[in-house]
């Protein structure tokens, strides 16, 4: 089983993203899963240009058999997203400085696309190794939700398991009145969910 796992690069005035974080770690090997599955990842900009066409290219020559992506959000446990929608209303710019709003992401698409990563069967492992974990219908209107939108769009017609999950801040980066997450545990819920899927 292949499966790619991609993050995001710093963005709207941050100068940590976690998820880049994550690709780091995959990058250093720090991060376990089974030997019966192999692991590759990707780094994506915070494009509404660049985000998709980057992770499409790379679904394109890994061909993977899962792909997770992950992606920051300003939440107080790791959230499984379940609901991709059509629709584009950015709050703050993209890393390119565009500010979309108002808009569908295909006005010939379906309204929505929902995940078909197994998103209960994760929350149940990380619920039982103490980790915070929602299943959220709720991705956004940014960069996130437009990349879940049309990895679900291009990927409806094959058997690859795709989806999006939000991670919290790390403390490190979090104001006095942000929830947070260490990073050991981000880690650990990917470590987790990589077991998880090698079903
Ligand atoms: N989070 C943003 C875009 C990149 C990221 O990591 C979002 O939730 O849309």
């Amino acid at each position: 089983m292949r499966v790619l796992i991609s993050g995001f690069e710093a963005f709207g005035g941050r100068d940590i993203n976690p998820t880049a974080l994550i690709i780091e770690a995959l990058e250093q090997k720090q991060i376990s899963y089974p030997t019966t599955i192999k692991v590759d990842h990707v780094l994506l900009p915070v494009t509404f240009e660049m985000a998709f066409e980057v992770l499409q290219r790379k679904i394109e020559s890994y061909n993977p058999d899962v792909v997770i992506a992950f992606g920051l959000a300003r939440r107080e446990a790791i959230e499984l997203e379940t609901v991709a929608i059509n629709h584009i209303d950015a709050k703050i710019q993209d890393n390119s400085g565009i500010k979309p709003q108002n808009q569908m992401i295909n006005p010939d698409g379906p309204p929505s696309f929902i995940a078909t990563l197994p998103v209960q069967g994760i929350e149940g492992v990380l619920k039982n190794a103490g980790i915070p974990v929602k299943i959220s219908n709720d991705a956004g209107s940014f960069v996130c939700n437009y990349l879940f939108y049309r990895l679900m769009e291009t990927n409806q017609e094959t058997f690859r398991l795709c989806g999006f999950i939000h991670v919290p801040l790390i403390p490190e980066q979090a104001g006095p009145e942000d929830p947070s997450l260490p990073l050991s545990e981000i880690h650990r819920a990917v470590s987790l969910i990589l077991h998880y899927i090698d079903y």
